[in-house]
């Protein structure tokens, strides 16, 4: 395994449904080309079938990148297909049960609205949260109303698993999330929607480089994974 894996600092999201015709690979390797440092697989229309074979082709190129790969939804086929591990949400398989069916160093990312949900998944076993919408996105439908910069905070700051920010970030507004204490942020439509995937994703990195550099130690969190 990579120095410092997993890393979740820009987790990009595979969903073809908004990628211009491109499918799981081409998204995924553009991604890792760019700097993604994990990569999930989501798609909501694929069978399990097919979402393992996605799966499993794509893993052993993460894993060149040093990058995690994990799937939406499905423990089963993240099990089965030998990925890094399973992000669920709340209403697919509780995460205790996750954790149980995919135990470390696999990986568990749980998604979390509120701070109860993500202190709720700190204690059941998720090594990450993924916390939104931050902000508006048209990207899923029925994510909720945004949270904003002051929940992502007070969120970040109540759970010592890092906090994977997602909702309507772009390159305009990924500084914010990691100074309100995010260690990653995820995004879908700002690097899979994009013409040139991986220059979006590169000029993601560069972004949130400067805006950990410039980070205040004052109201930060552990901003390196475990
Ligand atoms: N979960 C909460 S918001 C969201 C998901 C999957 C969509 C994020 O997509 P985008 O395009 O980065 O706003
Ligand atoms: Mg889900």
């Amino acid at each position: 395994m990579a120095d410092g894996w997993p890393r979740y600092v820009l987790y990009v999201i595979t969903d073809p449904s908004l990628s211009r015709g491109r499918y799981h690979m081409e998204i995924a390797r553009a991604a890792l080309e760019g700097g993604a440092d994990a990569v999930q697989i989501r798609d909501k229309s694929s069978p399990a079938y097919n979402l393992g074979l996605v799966t499993a082709e794509i893993q052993p190129l993460a894993r060149k990148f040093g990058a995690a790969l994990l799937v939406n939804d499905r423990v089963d086929v993240a099990l089965l297909a030998g990925a890094d591990g399973a992000h669920v949400g709340q209403d697919d398989l509780p995460a205790r049960e996750a954790r149980r069916l995919l135990p470390r160093p696999r990986l568990i990312g749980v998604s979390a609205g509120s701070r109860e949900e993500a202190l709720r998944a700190e204690r059941d076993g998720a090594d990450y949260v993924g916390v939104g919408p931050v902000f508006a996105t048209a990207t899923k439908p029925d994510a909720g109303e945004p949270l904003g910069l002051e929940r992502l905070a007070r969120i970040a700051a109540s759970v010592a698993i890092p906090v994977v920010a997602i909702g309507g970030i772009t390159i305009d507004n990924i500084a914010r999330v990691f100074e309100a204490g995010a260690g990653g942020a995820a995004v879908v439509s700002a690097v899979v929607s994009a013409e040139d995937i991986a220059a979006a994703a590169r000029a993601l990195k560069r972004r949130i480089a400067e805006a950990r550099g410039s980070a205040t130690v004052a109201g930060s969190h552990p901003r390196e994974p475990r």
